[in-house]
């Protein structure tokens, strides 16, 4: 079982990064040593969380944490891309937490050992719950408080990271957290979610500016999530609602980035919805990236719906992961190259990608071949991308291992490792030793 990519494929250049992928909230545990956040509140939330699980044991990965660095050097990857835990590292008086910082600096520097470069994204959604007591992200103070942390993080790691992210998929932040209210903090407003995204957006900016301070050799720049829009046909109502999804969800987040402008739906919010924008935000929004970072999974295919102006078609013909999601590998290289083409972009990596499927241990084995599929038909889909002038320069494959997949608890496996909850015992799936054979003979 192997992942197989043309012979001349870009993706087989020695020089291209791959990776293994992973979140604080999502591996760590050891919830007792930081703050709550958002996320520990959500999981007490009846109903929330699929099998009524929560974080506080997740992976063990805060004890667990030199095997599983072990581990991930043993997948021959060039990168591991980790986040932080804000509430682990920064006291609710904004001091630094000594512990908590040198647990990711003993982690740092053992990658370093391992010649394993470390990618780090400041925020992947645990926002530490004394700020979201004082509004979270509708508060603008909050952005504030995020580049504070930033300052005060990328200090004291000083030269040990290759790369910085500010933010991972604000998108799902703002508009699952703040807006449809399925994530943390579970708000289901629509002002709320466009301020949040507004904020987020502002802390990614306010950020991005400490960092090129204190870290001007680390790759810096932030991980956006994009599910292209399709339309059902090619009814002129359609694609406009299609049109209207994509810049509702995807340009929302790229374009303000990218040109210092939202999209022009901005205009045509009713003005209780539109957020709170300040002179100067955009220009701090959209200062130049050293690189964007890009998670895909998936696309969506719309129609018209004359009171919510789009609604969702399902497509029961095609295959499907284990969240649901259409396997769509062509959507990637469209994305990839529409993308290059509406922007100036910077180097792109592929901070995520990957399947959730319902895998077994048998005999000491997870033989996850559609897995395998699904990787080796996306790898293809950025060579396609790499050969069409999209300069890609790296791909993180979601998730190193088996996780809190967040309201679905641990009932989804994104793992390219098995993660036994009982025993906490990891075993490497097929896909893993396949992701391990490409990369090595390269
Ligand atoms: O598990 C998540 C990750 O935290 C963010 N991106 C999508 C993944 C799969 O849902």
């Amino acid at each position: 079982m192997k992942i197989q990519l043309p012979k001349n494929s870009p993706m087989l250049s020695p020089l291209f990064t791959y990776g293994v992928a992973t979140a604080s909230f999502q591996i760590e545990g050891s919830a007792t040593n930081r703050l709550p956040n958002i996320w520990d509140t959500f999981c007490q939330k009846p109903g929330a969380i699929a099998d009524k699980s929560d974080g506080l044991t997740a992976c063990d990965h805060v004890n667990l944490w030199e095997k599983d660095l072990e581990l991930i050097s043993s997948l021959h990857v060039d990168a591991y891309r980790l986040s932080i835990s804000w509430g682990r590292v920064i006291n609710q008086d904004g001091s630094l937490n000594k512990q908590g910082v040198n647990f990711y600096i003993k982690l740092l520097d053992r990658l370093k050992q391992l010649n394993i470069k470390a990618f780090v994204t400041l925020y992947h959604w645990d926002l530490p719950q004394h700020i979201e007591d004082n509004g979270g992200w509708l508060n603008r103070e909050t952005a504030y408080l995020f580049s504070d942390y930033a300052d005060k993080i990328s200090t004291a790691f000083g030269n040990r990271v290759s790369s910085y992210a500010t933010l991972n998929e604000p998108f799902c932040s703002a508009y699952l957290g703040y807006e449809v209210g399925v994530h943390a903090p579970g708000i289901a407003n629509a002002k709320a979610g466009r301020t949040a995204a507004h904020h987020l957006l502002l802390a990614h900016g306010l950020a991005l500016k400490v960092l090129q301070k204190n870290s001007p050799f680390s790759r810096n720049g932030i991980v956006l999530n994009f599910t292209p829009c399709y339309s059902s046909s090619e009814d002129p109502a359609d694609l406009a609602a299609t049109k209207y999804a994509d810049d509702y969800m995807n340009q929302w987040y790229i374009k303000p980035i990218m040109d210092g402008a939202y999209p022009d739906l901005l205009e045509s919010l009713p003005a209780d919805v539109r957020p709170d924008i300040h002179d100067g935000d955009l220009d701090i929004i959209s200062q130049p990236l050293d690189f964007l970072g890009v998670n895909y999974y998936t696309r969506l295919i719309y129609k018209a719906n004359e009171q919510d102006i789009f609604e969702e078609v399902p497509n029961d013909a095609a295959l499907h992961t284990d969240m649901g999601w259409e396997i769509y590998p062509r959507g990637l290289t469209a994305l990839l190259t529409s993308l290059n083409s509406l922007y100036q972009l910077p180097p792109i990596y592929i901070t995520e990608n990957g399947a959730a499927e319902a895998d077994t241990l048998v005999d000491g084995e997870v033989r996850d071949v559609n897995r395998i599929d699904y990787y080796q038909e996306h790898l293809r889909a950025v060579g396609l991308a790499i050969e069409q002038g999209v300069d890609i320069r790296g791909y993180f494959a979601w998730s190193l291992m088996d996780n809190f997949e967040w309201a679905e608890g641990y009932l989804k496996r994104f793992g390219i490792v098995y993660v036994d909850y009982e025993t906490q015992e990891r075993t490497i799936k097929s896909s893993g030793l396949a992701y391990r054979d490409l990369i090595s003979n390269r």
